[in-house]
């Protein structure tokens, strides 16, 4: 009883600013869905434009969720591109649930360089630099469960059963 009760695991991805500006946005979340994972949370964020830059520079309110989301790379030389970058525009916003959800995910999205990133992979097939890789998995279920709290509110995300479909069986 206690082991059904307990939650499956769970991945934050996002869809970058330059995923939903090239329109891929369909086309990467019909990937999670096909493999079969439950989407249980979506949503756009935008960081104000007229606040964007701003918050490439020095903290604001809009890129504290970035901040926070990238904070183990803080000190590296790109986070300052990366947080304009990922400020630049609306990013989708997604919780998905399943066995093995995290790993799998990335095996999806592929390698951080998309030059690197095998064929058939969301970063292979559909992009190019490493500073435009269109999408983000998290990286363990403590890391999906952190960055799920950090970029949903309670009562956005949705819990529901899938129909018993026999085909599924
Ligand atoms: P993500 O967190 O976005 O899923 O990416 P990842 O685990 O594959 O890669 P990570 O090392 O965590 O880097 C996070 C994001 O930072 C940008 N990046 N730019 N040398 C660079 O200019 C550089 N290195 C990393 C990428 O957008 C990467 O996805």
């Amino acid at each position: 009883l206690v082991a059904s009760m307990q939650k499956m695991e769970e991945t934050y991805i996002m869809i970058k600013p330059d995923g939903v500006q090239r329109g891929l946005v369909g086309e990467i979340i019909s990937r999670f869905e096909k493999k079969g994972f439950k989407l249980t949370g979506l949503k756009l964020f935008k960081c104000p434009q007229e606040l964007a830059e701003v918050c490439a520079l020095s903290p604001c309110f809009c890129s504290y969720f970035c901040r926070e989301h990238y904070k183990d790379l803080n000190s590296k030389p790109f986070f300052p591109k990366l947080i304009g970058y990922i400020t630049s525009g609306p990013v989708v916003c997604m919780a998905w649930e399943g066995d093995g959800v995290v790993a799998s995910a990335r095996k999806l999205i592929g390698a951080t360089n998309p030059l690197q990133a095998e064929p058939g992979t969301i970063r292979g097939d559909l992009a190019v630099q490493t500073g435009r890789n269109v999408v983000h998995g998290s990286d363990s279920p403590e890391n999906g469960k952190r960055e799920i709290a950090l970029w949903f509110k309670e009562g956005e995300l949705c819990e529901w059963t899938p129909a018993q479909a026999p085909w599924l069986l």
